[in-house]
C-alpha cells in the first residue's frame, strides 16, 4: 500500500514522474494512450482557461478570479482516478477537477462573472458549488459521505481546501469525525505553499500537513503535486479503500500556486520572484509533455493544433456565458427557499423601491 510505503513519519513524497519526464517502473500506473492523451488535453485546457478568466478581469468581464496555474496535476489526476458517482466537493481553486469531470467551460465562467446560474451543473452531476468561506466544505463533505454510506452507495466524496484551510475548526470537526465514523471521503489537501500572503510556515509547526492524519487516526500521504501519474495513483488508492469500507485518506498534493492569489491580489508584494522560477521549473504540464514526448506520444505539430482548437474552444466558452441572460432582481432572492418567506418578500420590495428612486 502507497500509505504504508509512504507513511508520513518516513520522510518521504510520492512521485512517479522524474523531472527529466522518465518513471518510476514499480509506481508506474500503465495508463492506455487515449487516457494520457486525455489528461494532457485538460491540463492545457485549463492552463489557457485560466490565463483567459485573468485577462477578462482586467477587461472588466468577468469578477475577482483565482488562478489555479501550477495546480493543474493536483485536480487532474484525482478527476481521472473518479467516478461519474464521485463527488467534487471543491473550494474554489479546482478548475481543472471540474473540466475534467465534464462541468462545460462557459458554466464556470458564468459564475464567475457573478450569475448563479453558473453553479447549476448538468443534472445529476455530483459537485457542490465553490465554497469561498475557507473550511466550510470541510464538514459538508463528510456529511455528503456518511449519507452515501447510509444509503449503501459505493460512492467516495472528494473534497479539496488549501494549506490555510487547515487552520479552521472545521478542518478539525470534519477530519475527526469521519476518522470515527469510517467515512469514505478523500481529503484533498492543496498545499500551494501560500494562504494569500502566510506561508505554509506560518500555518502550522507540522513538519507537514499529510501527518495530522496520523491523530485522526487514518492514512496520510504527501504527494508531488506536480506530477499528475502520482497524483491519479494515490488518490486511486484512497478512492479504493474509502469504496470498501476502510474510511479516508488525507493527501497532501504539495504544490505551487504560480499566480497571485486572486486577481485582486499582488503576489509580487509577499514573496521573491526566485521562488517562482523554481517552481517554473516544475510546471506539471511541462513535465508530463516531456512524458508524452519520451513515449512518442507527442511532438510540437500536435502542440500547435491542440493549442489553436483549445483557443477557439474558450472563446467560444466566453461568448457563451457572456450572452447568457442576466439575472433579474427576484433571481437574487428566489432560490433559497421553496417558497420566499415574508421577510424576504419584504427586503425585496424595498431593494425595488430603493433602485427605482436612483434609477
Ligand atoms: C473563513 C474565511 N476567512 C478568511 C477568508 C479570506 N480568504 C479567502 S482565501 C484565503 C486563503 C486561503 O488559503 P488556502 O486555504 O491555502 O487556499 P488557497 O487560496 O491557497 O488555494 C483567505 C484567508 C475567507 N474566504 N473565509
Ligand atoms: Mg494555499
Amino acid at each position: 500500500m502507497l500509505t504504508d510505503d509512504y507513511h508520513p513519519l518516513k520522510g518521504k513524497r510520492l512521485e512517479v514522474l522524474k523531472a527529466d519526464g522518465s518513471v518510476v517502473k514499480e509506481l508506474d500506473p500503465k495508463l492506455d494512450d487515449a487516457t494520457l492523451l486525455s489528461i494532457y488535453r485538460t491540463m492545457v485546457l485549463t492552463r489557457l482557461a485560466d490565463d483567459k478568466a485573468v485577462k477578462l478581469q482586467r477587461q472588466g468581464r468577468l469578477g475577482a478570479y483565482p488562478p489555479t496555474k501550477g495546480q493543474e496535476a493536483s485536480q487532474i489526476g484525482p478527476a481521472v482516478a473518479m467516478e461519474k458517482d464521485d463527488w467534487t466537493v471543491w473550494a474554489f481553486r479546482e478548475l481543472g477537477n471540474l473540466i475534467h469531470r465534464g462541468v462545460p467551460l462557459w458554466r464556470l465562467y458564468l459564475y464567475w462573472m457573478g450569475n448563479e446560474e453558473g453553479s447549476n451543473y448538468v443534472e445529476g452531476q455530483r459537485i457542490t458549488p465553490s465554497a469561498v468561506p475557507v473550511g466550510s466544505q470541510i464538514p459538508h463533505s463528510v456529511g455528503i459521505a456518511y449519507a452515501a454510506r447510509s444509503r449503501k452507495e459505493r460512492t467516495a466524496v472528494v473534497c479539496y481546501f488549501g494549506d490555510g484551510g487547515t487552520s479552521e475548526g472545521e478542518f478539525h470537526e470534519g477530519l475527526n469525525f469521519a476518522g470515527v465514523w469510517k467515512t469514505p471521503n478523500v481529503f484533498i489537501c492543496q498545499n500551494n505553499q501560500w494562504a494569500i500572503s502566510v506561508p505554509r510556515s506560518r500555518q502550522t509547526a507540522a513538519d507537514t500537513i499529510a501527518q495530522k492524519a496520523i491523530a485522526y487516526g487514518f492514512p496520510g500521504i504527501q504527494v508531488d503535486g506536480n506530477d499528475v501519474l502520482a497524483m491519479y495513483i494515490a488518490t486511486n488508492e484512497a478512492l479504493e479503500r474509502a469504496r470498501n469500507g476502510e474510511g479516508p485518506t488525507l493527501i497532501e498534493s504539495y504544490t505551487y500556486r504560480m499566480g497571485d492569489h486572486t486577481t485582486s491580489d499582488d503576489a509580487t508584494r509577499y514573496r521573491l520572484e526566485k521562488e517562482l522560477e523554481e517552481w517554473a521549473q516544475k510546471d506539471p504540464i511541462k513535465r508530463f509533455r516531456t512524458y508524452l514526448v519520451n513515449r512518442g506520444l507527442w511532438d510540437d505539430a500536435k502542440e500547435t493544433a491542440l493549442n489553436e482548437e483549445l483557443a477557439a474552444f474558450v472563446e467560444e466558452a466566453v461568448k457563451k456565458a457572456e450572452a447568457y441572460p442576466r439575472p433579474t432582481l427576484e433571481d437574487t432572492f428566489k432560490f433559497t427557499y421553496e417558497k420566499m418567506p415574508e421577510e424576504l418578500e419584504e427586503q425585496l420590495a424595498a431593494l425595488r423601491d430603493d433602485l427605482g428612486k436612483e434609477g
